[in-house]
C-alpha cells in the first residue's frame, strides 16, 4: 500500500492542522463537522476517487455556483451603508414617514455603480453613474434608483435593450469593454436624437468622476408626493455632495485604468473606514401641475430637466454614509433595487420610462438571484415588520405557520390567526383620471431634442466647453464608418453650430447639413448649477495629496507638510522610490508608495520634498518625470522645495499660480488651474 503524508506540514503520517479549543469546528453546508479538509476520499493513497465523497462533492458544488449574473448593466458597483437624516420635514408635502419629523433618521444602502463595463471592468471610465439609494423606512422599503445625470438617453422603455446593446461591447467581437467611443453607440443614439441631451452631459466632465464622494444624484422621472388628505405634487429628487463636484480629466482617467482599477471602489471605502463619512443633502423641487404645464416641454419626458432657476431646489434631508459593507457578495452583488418600491406618501408619474422600469427590475431579480423570494436576503429584506399571504418558491427560508394562507378568511373568528389584513392607510395610488385612444405614439410634447442640450452647453465655461468639444472628437475618432461620424454632426449643429464646427475640425471633416429637428430649439437662460467648475468647492476635505521624497530629504520639513495638509482636511500619502524606510535628513523615513506603482494619476496635487542631488537623480527616471510632468498636464498643484527645481526643469514645469513652495500647497491643492490646459493640451 502506498505511504500518505500531511502536505500541510510536509511530515510523514495522518496527522491535521487542528484550531485552539476556541476554534469555530469547519462543518459541510448542513452542519456536520469535518475532519479532513485537505483530502478527497479515495481507494489506497493513489487511487481514484469515490463518487462517494458528499463533502468533495459539496464544496465542489457550492464553488461551481460562486457566481452569479452579473446585472447587465451598472453591473460593476460599490457600496454603503449609512443613514438619512430628515432636517426639514415635508408633511405638506407628502405623508411618507421618512420625511415627517426634523431628526428622523432612516437606515440606507447606496449602490454607485458604473452602466456599461461588465462586474470586472475599471471605475473610470467615461460613463454615466448609478447612484441607487435603498431606504428601510418604517413604511417599507422605498429605493431610489438615480443616476449622476439628471437626464436619460430615450424617452421610451421599449427602446432600452437596443440603447444597452449599442453601448455594451459590439455583439461579434466581444469588445470595447466600458467604453462608448464605437461605431454601434454612436450609430445608435444619433439615429435618436432625443438621446442628444444626455450625451452631452457624458461627453461632459460628468462622465468622468473623480470620486463617488463628489458627484450628485438625481432620481431622473418625475415622481409624485401625496400628504395624507390626497393632495398630490410633482417632485424630482437631487442628491448634492457635500464635498462638492469634481471631476478628473480625461488623460487621468484614462490613466488611472492603469494604475488603479478601484480606484472610486477603493476611495470610498478607505473615506468609511477612516472615518471621513461620504455625506449628500437630499434637495426636491416640487410643483404643481400648473407649472408643469407652462413650461415648454413635458415633465413626463426624462430627456428634460427643469433647471434650478425656475424650480428652486429646497433641502430636506442629509444622508451620511457611516459603514462599509462585510461581504462584497452579500451586501453587493445580492442587492437588489426595484423602482416599484415606493411608500405611502410617494408615488409614479406616467414618464414612460419609469412606467417600463416598474416591470424590469422585479424581472431581473428573479434571473439574477434565482428566486422569487430575493426580498428576504438580508439587504433586501425591509427592517419594519412584513408579512402577507405570498408563499413557498425557491429558497424560502422563512417558516410561516398558521393556516391561512389565503385572505378573505374567517379563521380569526374560530380563535385561530387569521393572518395580515390591509389597512385604510396603507399605500394609496393617486387617484387621476386617463383617457384617450390605445395607441403606440410619442406625445408631441416631447419632440424637442435640441433646446436642453443647447442649455447645457451655454452654461459651461470656456474650458468646459472645450472638453465637451474634445470629448465628441476623441470618441467619434474611434467611430470607423463615415456616416455616423457625419450624422452626429450634422445632429450637432442643432444644439450649437460652434460645438459641431469644432468637432468637424477636431476630425478633419466637413459639416454636414443640419439634421431636419421635430420641433425646432428655442433659447433658454443658461443655468450655473449645469457647470462643475462655476460652482468648484475650494476645499481640502476628500482630497489626496502625493509627497514624493528621497534620501536625504528633510524630514522636518515634510512631517511639517503632513501636518498642514491634515489639518486642512485633506489626506497626505508618502512616496518614495523605495519603500522600506529611507535615510533622510533628521532621520529615517518610510514611504506609503512606491514611486513606479504610485503614479501621479491617482491624487489631487502632489509635492517635492527632495534634495538638488536626489532631483538631479530622479530626473533620469521616467517615473519621477513623469509624476511631475503628469501632475502639471493634469492641471495639479505642485508644491516643492528648492532642491526639487532640477526635477520640476526636466518634467517641463513652468511657474503658474499651481506651482508653489510646500507652504502655499495645502490652500493651492484645493483647485485646478484649467487656465494652464490651453498651453499643455491640443483641446478641440
Ligand atoms: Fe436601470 N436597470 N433601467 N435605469 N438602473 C438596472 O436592474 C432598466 C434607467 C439604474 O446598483 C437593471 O438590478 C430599464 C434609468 C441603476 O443594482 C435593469 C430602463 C435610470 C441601476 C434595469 C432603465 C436607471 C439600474 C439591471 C428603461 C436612472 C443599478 C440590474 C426603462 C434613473 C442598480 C438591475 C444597482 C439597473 C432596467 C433606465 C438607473 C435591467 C428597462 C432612467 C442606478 O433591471
Amino acid at each position: 500500500m502506498a505511504k500518505s503524508y500531511d502536505q500541510t506540514t510536509g511530515t510523514g503520517g495522518e496527522t491535521q492542522q487542528i484550531g485552539t479549543g476556541k476554534t469555530p469546528i469547519l462543518t459541510t453546508n448542513h452542519g456536520m463537522p469535518i475532519s479532513d479538509n485537505q483530502n478527497s476520499l479515495r481507494i489506497g493513497a493513489r487511487g481514484p476517487t469515490l463518487l462517494e465523497d458528499f463533502i468533495l462533492r459539496e464544496k465542489i458544488f457550492h464553488f461551481d455556483h460562486e457566481r452569479i449574473p452579473e446585472r447587465i448593466v451598472h453591473a460593476r458597483g460599490s457600496v454603503a451603508h449609512g443613514y438619512f437624516e430628515c432636517t426639514d420635514p415635508i408633511p405638506d408635502l407628502t405623508c411618507a414617514s421618512l420625511f415627517a419629523e426634523k431628526g428622523k433618521r432612516t437606515e440606507v444602502i447606496v449602490r454607485f455603480s458604473t452602466v456599461a463595463g461588465g462586474a470586472g471592468s475599471v471605475d473610470t471610465p467615461r460613463d454615466v453613474r448609478g447612484f441607487a439609494t435603498k431606504f428601510y423606512t418604517d413604511q417599507g422599503n422605498w429605493d431610489l434608483v438615480g443616476n449622476n445625470i439628471p437626464v436619460f438617453f430615450i424617452q421610451d422603455a421599449l427602446k432600452f435593450p437596443d440603447l444597452v446593446h449599442s453601448v455594451k461591447m459590439e455583439a461579434d467581437r466581444g469588445f470595447p469593454q466600458a467604453a462608448s467611443a464605437h461605431d454601434t453607440f454612436w450609430d445608435f443614439v444619433s439615429l435618436m436624437p432625443e438621446a442628444m441631451h444626455t450625451v452631452i452631459w457624458a461627453m461632459s466632465d460628468r462622465g468622468i468622476p473623480r470620486s463617488y464622494r463628489m458627484m450628485q444624484g438625481f432620481g431622473v422621472h418625475t415622481f409624485k408626493l401625496v400628504t395624507a388628505e390626497g393632495a398630490e405634487s410633482f417632485v424630482k429628487f437631487h442628491w448634492r455632495p457635500k464635498l462638492g463636484i469634481q471631476s478628473l480629466v480625461w488623460d487621468e482617467s484614462a490613466k488611472i485604468q492603469g494604475a488603479d482599477n478601484d480606484y472610486h471602489r477603493r476611495d470610498l471605502w478607505e473615506a468609511i473606514a477612516s472615518g471621513d463619512f461620504p455625506e449628500y443633502d437630499l434637495a426636491i423641487q416640487s410643483f404643481d401641475a400648473d407649472l408643469a404645464d407652462s413650461l415648454p416641454w413635458d415633465v413626463l419626458d426624462a430627456t428634460k430637466i427643469i433647471p434650478e432657476e425656475i424650480v428652486p431646489l429646497r433641502v430636506i434631508g442629509r444622508m451620511v454614509l457611516d459603514r462599509n459593507p462585510a461581504n462584497h457578495f452579500a451586501e453587493n452583488e445580492q442587492l437588489a433595487f426595484l423602482p416599484s418600491n415606493i411608500v405611502p406618501g410617494i408615488d409614479f408619474s406616467d414618464d414612460p420610462l419609469l412606467q417600463g422600469r416598474l416591470f424590469s427590475y422585479l424581472d431581473t431579480q428573479k434571473s439574477r438571484l434565482g428566486t422569487t423570494n430575493f426580498h428576504q436576503i438580508p439587504v433586501n429584506a425591509p427592517k419594519c415588520p412584513y408579512a402577507n399571504m405570498m408563499r413557498d418558491g425557491m429558497m424560502q427560508v422563512q417558516i410561516p405557520t398558521g393556516r391561512a394562507n389565503y385572505e378573505p378568511n374567517s379563521l380569526s373568528e374560530a380563535g385561530e390567526d387569521g393572518g395580515p389584513r390591509p389597512r385604510p392607510d396603507g399605500f394609496r395610488t393617486a387617484p387621476q383620471s386617463v383617457e384617450g385612444a390605445k395607441l403606440r405614439v410619442r406625445a408631441e410634447s416631447f419632440a424637442d431634442h435640441y433646446s436642453q442640450p443647447r442649455l447645457f452647453w451655454n452654461s459651461q465655461t470656456v474650458n468646459e466647453q472645450a472638453h465637451i468639444a474634445s470629448a465628441f472628437t476623441f470618441e467619434l475618432s474611434k467611430v470607423g464608418l463615415d456616416h455616423i461620424r457625419k450624422r452626429v454632426l450634422s445632429r450637432l449643429r442643432n444644439v450649437d453650430e460652434g460645438l459641431a464646427a469644432r468637432v468637424a475640425k477636431g476630425l478633419a471633416m466637413d459639416l454636414p447639413e443640419p439634421a431636419k429637428p421635430a420641433r425646432a430649439p428655442i433659447d433658454i437662460n443658461p443655468s450655473d448649477a449645469l457647470s462643475i467648475q462655476k460652482q468648484w468647492q475650494p476645499t481640502l476635505a476628500g482630497r489626496k495629496i502625493g509627497i514624493l521624497f528621497d534620501e536625504g530629504s528633510d524630514k522636518a520639513a515634510l512631517d511639517a507638510l503632513l501636518a498642514a495638509i491634515r489639518d486642512a482636511g485633506g489626506t497626505p500619502f508618502t512616496i518614495a522610490p523605495k519603500v522600506g524606510g529611507l535615510a533622510v535628513q533628521g532621520g529615517v523615513m518610510t514611504a506609503e508608495g512606491q514611486l513606479a506603482g504610485s503614479p501621479s494619476w491617482i491624487f489631487d496635487a502632489v509635492a517635492l520634498v527632495l534634495t538638488e542631488d536626489a532631483a538631479r537623480k530622479l530626473s533620469a527616471n521616467a517615473a519621477a518625470v513623469g509624476f511631475v510632468s503628469d501632475a502639471f498636464a493634469h492641471l495639479k498643484a505642485i508644491g516643492h522645495d528648492a532642491g526639487a527645481a532640477p526635477l520640476l526643469e526636466r518634467a517641463g514645469v513652468t511657474p503658474d499660480a499651481g506651482v508653489t513652495d510646500l507652504a502655499g500647497l495645502p490652500k493651492a491643492a484645493t483647485l485646478r488651474y484649467w487656465d494652464r490646459e490651453a498651453s499643455l493640451r491640443d483641446l478641440a
